[in-house]
């Protein structure tokens, strides 16, 4: 089980791993600088929380099913000293795309219709410290991980800018999951009605391992190692360059998502006459909640979980039989509400559009991929000790299975990830994905390592130099993303 508060480290050795320490000392000596420079003063702390790629379990955190992610090696750092006589928070980025702001530390307005860089870090003040830092500060910046690509700028941003926020008002033992539920909070601030996921695994990432998140009935992060395989794996991220903006308000948006599956468990509650359910996303239960009910009327403890989740899928056919989905006033009858009523409770508190609402799709993408998780989580703990080929096989099965689903049911693919997709399956990935929220950003693929270089030298040619001929050598090499499982926030005191 993990570790509970956030560490507190002397040497960069006890965050990143010996192959990278070296590039990280320069980047964590370059911010300190930068801040003499800026500040006249040397920071008091730096503060990082990392990215995180997730391997399985995608669009069905908010739904309180586990997830599968993996924190990575890039991070947000913000380096900080605390003014206790001043009433100004300072903010500089190390890259200029991001400009400087200064506000007063009783004014941390956030307006969630703006996309401003300073709101995700006022967001992580505003909730860390209900109404933000009481003390002045001095901070800035710098981050390494690709915005809009799927991997957790944002939530990164806010755990780490929460932790800062934390610590200049005097905080020094911080609970890990406290510091997850401050950071999903405040994402909703910012406008996204998120899941846990990306604030759990950037808190909670360990060196070497993948993380089994659970939300249900409250959050458990479980630490998975990779079995060991002949010949050896990797993990692969390779972005499209196509930016995933989730405050855009296109029929693909995010929070539609969340109304979907939200008004699926509804009425699959209506209609199974499960009772009330409890609000957990700010709207109602979850399908997660749905599931614990049904099976609990039912009382059938003898079915294994993975069973359960198919016959939810059977459920779901016989509820909600149109494949075309359900306008408002169809899903409106089915709750037994008025249209108006439903478009006020579901429509109004997030930035959303929608002519009809996807829910066969949606709730069946979200069963069945939670039965994924089950099986890839259970294929690692295996470890056969024969077979081992078999093995990777099916995790990358697994994988594959689960890009289907967010493609044909939860519509949350694109051509470019397709198309990167299948250039990695026939070069060398026995299993290839979308990870995040999709519509773009990064995919992730399972291979052996001796293929990496063909692998790689496959979408160079077949992907990137034919959509984007201008790209330099510097843009394609961070098209692909560092993959080793990285450490969690942490907080390094400089002396
Ligand atoms: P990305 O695209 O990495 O920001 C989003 C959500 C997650 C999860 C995934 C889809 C936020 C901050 N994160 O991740 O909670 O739902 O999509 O699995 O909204
Ligand atoms: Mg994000």
């Amino acid at each position: 089980m993990a570790e509970d508060t956030v560490p507190f480290v002397s040497s960069l050795a006890d965050i990143y791993s010996h192959d990278i320490l070296k590039a990280q000392e320069y980047r964590w000596n370059s911010v300190i600088q930068k801040f003499v420079e800026l500040y006249s003063k040397e920071p008091d702390f730096l503060v990082r929380s990392p990215g995180r790629v997730n391997l399985i379990g995608e669009h069905i955190d908010y739904s309180d099913f586990g997830v599968l992610p993996m924190a990575i090696i890039p991070d947000i750092l913000i380096a900080f000293k605390v003014e206790k006589s001043s009433d100004q928070i300072q903010l500089h980025n190390t890259n200029p795309r991001f400009k400087h702001c200064q506000w007063d530390v009783l004014s941390h307005d956030i307006d969630a219709d703006k996309l401003e860089w300073s709101n995700y870090i006022k967001a992580g003040f505003v909730k860390a410290m209900n109404g933000g830092s009481s003390v002045g500060m001095k901070c800035l910046v710098d981050g390494s991980i690709p915005t809009g690509a799927g991997l957790s700028s944002s939530a990164a941003v806010i755990c780490s800018s929460a932790l800062s926020c934390l610590i200049a008002n005097g905080e020094r033992k911080i609970d890990k999951r406290r510091l997850v539920d401050m950071a999903i909070v405040a994402e909703k601030l910012v406008g996204v009605n998120t899941g846990g996921m990306d604030q759990s695994a950037s808190v909670f990432g360990d060196i070497g391992s993948a993380l089994y998140i659970e939300f249900y009935p409250s959050l458990k992060v479980q630490t998975v190692t990779f079995p060991a395989t002949q010949p050896e794996m990797v993990f692969v991220i390779a972005n499209t360059l196509v930016n995933a903006d989730k405050h855009d308000t296109a029929p693909t948006n995010y929070n539609l998502r969340v109304v979907e599956t939200t008004l699926a468990a509804q009425i699959l509650g209506c209609s199974l006459k499960l009772g009330t359910l409890h609000s957990r996303n700010g709207f109602g239960g979850t399908l997660r909640e749905i599931f614990d009910r049904f099976f609990y009327n039912n009382d059938e403890p003898h079915i294994e979980e993975i069973r359960k989740l198919e016959i939810m899928c059977e459920k779901v056919k016989e509820i909600f039989p149109q494949t075309d989905g359900y306008t408002h006033e169809e899903a409106a009858r089915m709750l037994r509400v008025s249209k108006e009523e439903l478009i006020e409770k579901y429509m109004t508190k997030f930035p959303i559009r929608a002519e009809s609402f996807q829910l066969r799709n949606r709730a069946l993408h979200v069963f069945s991929e939670a039965r994924r998780v089950l099986q890839f989580k259970a294929l690692l703990l295996t470890r056969p000790n024969e077979n081992k080929h078999e093995l990777v096989k099916q995790l990358g099965k697994v994988m594959n299975e689960s890009q289907d689903s967010c493609r044909n049911l939860y519509n949350c693919s694109c051509p470019e990830i397709d198309e990167i997709i299948s250039i990695a399956r026939k070069n060398g990935a026995v299993g290839s994905r979308l990870t995040g929220a999709g519509w773009g950003g990064c995919t992730v693929s399972l291979l052996p390592k001796n293929r990496l270089e063909e692998f790689t030298a496959s979408l160079v040619e077949g992907y990137y130099r034919k959509r984007f001929p201008g790209l330099t050598n510097e843009q394609l090499k961070d098209a692909f993303v560092p993959t080793q499982p990285g450490k969690g926030s942490a907080v390094f005191q400089v002396c």
